[in-house]
């Protein structure tokens, strides 16, 4: 098959510095050597390929967008073009740098003490330490203000009570954000691996995101010292603000995932003969085929214009909503329609496809629903929010 080499039906790359195109070749050539040859294998086993973490540690993707501690501080498009190479991989290896940077460095820069800048952000950026968000509850998703977890006061200490679920890598991480309810309101607390009173359990048995950790996080009677609060963390508002990052990321690892599927559609549609004929001769197929880079190419631009809005400091949250719900949605119907156009090889995992649409299924759903984005950018239009 023809080597990768992305989509550009509307030559975007004129748009784009050398620096984001040498870091979106060296993404690739490390997905393409590092990660395609692997990630069915981790994929089928359920498990996440976590030698890869130090090889990307190295490349310096982990905080990539963040600026001092040892990250890269690179702009917005640049970190959005390494999403999309790594979402090629798989979804579940975008998760992981997602969740580190975005979802645990970002609040620790935006939000912490300076000892808990220094103690943690070089050690995540290296790879060294893994952390993990913890927002989500068994009988709270999209609705995270409604939360049980809650902190108690106690002295010079918070005692912390209360079940976070579906958790990316929850049970291998070194610190976990986890937001709970005080009586000052929601706030972000630190919690350290090998914390008393700290449970963790894997969600097995998963259709999407298999080679990602997932887990329940259970706090009983935990007893965090108070300086482990992010004191600058006030509100829910706080928590949305690190998901505007992780959902600006997504909107971009969408296009890695869809491309991935377009190319590998296109290729075997050159090659499987059917009537005689290549299957790409027929006129079905060629419409499947033209839809799918007619929507990459507009998700292209809805990503690269979005980059440009966080860069200038104009980036508004429905902005990043309507890009994470149309891109994540894009991505899953040209996973689907790949998987169709391969027929009966679109289900075996040696064809990717099937993978890919199992996993954009999760990123559909996590990091705010398709159908949350939707009020989000409903309430933007109207001024009338609609989820209650
Ligand atoms: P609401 O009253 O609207 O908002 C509370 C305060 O927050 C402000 N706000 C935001 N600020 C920054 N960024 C945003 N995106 C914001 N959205 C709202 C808002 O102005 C308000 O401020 P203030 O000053 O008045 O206090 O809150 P609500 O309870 O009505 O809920 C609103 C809703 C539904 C939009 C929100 O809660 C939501 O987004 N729900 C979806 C939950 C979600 O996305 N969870 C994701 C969990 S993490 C995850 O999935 C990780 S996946 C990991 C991986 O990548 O592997
Ligand atoms: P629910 O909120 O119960 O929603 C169920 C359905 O109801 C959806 O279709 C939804 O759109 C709809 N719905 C809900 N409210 C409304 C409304 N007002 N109007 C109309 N429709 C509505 N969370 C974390 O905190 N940290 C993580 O690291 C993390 N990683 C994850 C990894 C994976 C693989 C998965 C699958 C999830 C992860 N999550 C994580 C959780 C994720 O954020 C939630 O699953 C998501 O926010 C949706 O919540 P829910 O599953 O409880 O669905």
């Amino acid at each position: 098959m023809r080597t990768f080499d992305g989509l550009d039906f509307y030559d975007l790359d004129v748009f784009l510095t050398e620096e984001e195109k040498l870091i979106r070749k060296t993404v690739r050539e490390f997905v393409e050597k590092e990660v395609i040859p692997i990630i069915e294998d981790y994929n089928e086993k359920a498990k996440f390929p976590s030698q890869l973490i130090p090889k990307m540690a190295e490349l310096g993707l982990l905080g990539a967008q963040l600026k001092g501690y040892g990250c890269a501080g690179l702009g917005a498009n640049a970190y959005g073009l390494i999403m999309q190479e790594l979402e090629r991989g798989d979804s579940g290896l975008r998760s992981f740098v997602s969740v580190q940077g975005a979802l645990v460095m970002y609040p620790i820069l935006t939000f912490g003490s300076e000892e808990q800048k220094e103690k943690w952000l070089p050690l995540l950026q290296q790879g060294k330490a893994i952390g993990c968000f913890g927002l989500t509850e068994p009988d709270f998703g999209s609705y995270p203000s409604g939360m049980r977890t809650a902190a108690k006061k106690d002295g010079s200490s918070y005692i912390l009570n209360g079940t976070k679920m579906w958790i990316t890598n929850g049970s291998v991480a070194d610190v976990c954000v986890i937001w709970a309810k005080t009586d000052e309101g929601i706030r972000g607390f630190l919690v350290e691996k090998g914390t008393s009173g700290v449970k963790t359990s894997d969600i097995k048995g998963k259709i999407s995101l298999r080679a990602s950790v997932t887990s329940e996080i259970s706090l009983t009677d935990v007893k965090i010292p108070a300086k482990n609060i992010l004191p600058k963390s006030e509100g829910l508002k706080s928590a949305l603000m690190c998901l505007n990052q992780a959902r600006y990321g997504i909107s971009w690892g969408a296009l890695g995932a869809a491309m991935a599927c377009y190319h590998i559609a296109l290729e075997y549609a050159k090659e499987r003969i059917q009537f005689e004929k290549p299957i790409a001769s027929f006129q079905l197929v060629q419409q499947k085929l033209a839809w799918m880079v007619q929507e990459i190419t507009k998700a292209q631009l809805l990503a690269w214009r979005l980059g440009k809005l966080k860069d200038e400091g104009k980036i508004k949250p429905h902005q990043v909503s309507l890009a994470k719900k149309n891109n994540v949605w894009m991505a899953l119907e040209v996973a689907r329609m790949a998987r169709d156009m391969l027929g009966a090889n679109g289900t075996a995992y040696e064809y990717h496809v099937g993978r890919h649409m199992c996993n954009l299924e999760a990123v559909k759903t996590y990091e705010g629903t398709h159908d949350i984005h939707t009020l989000i950018v409903g309430e933007a239009v109207t001024g009338i929010p609609a989820y209650r």
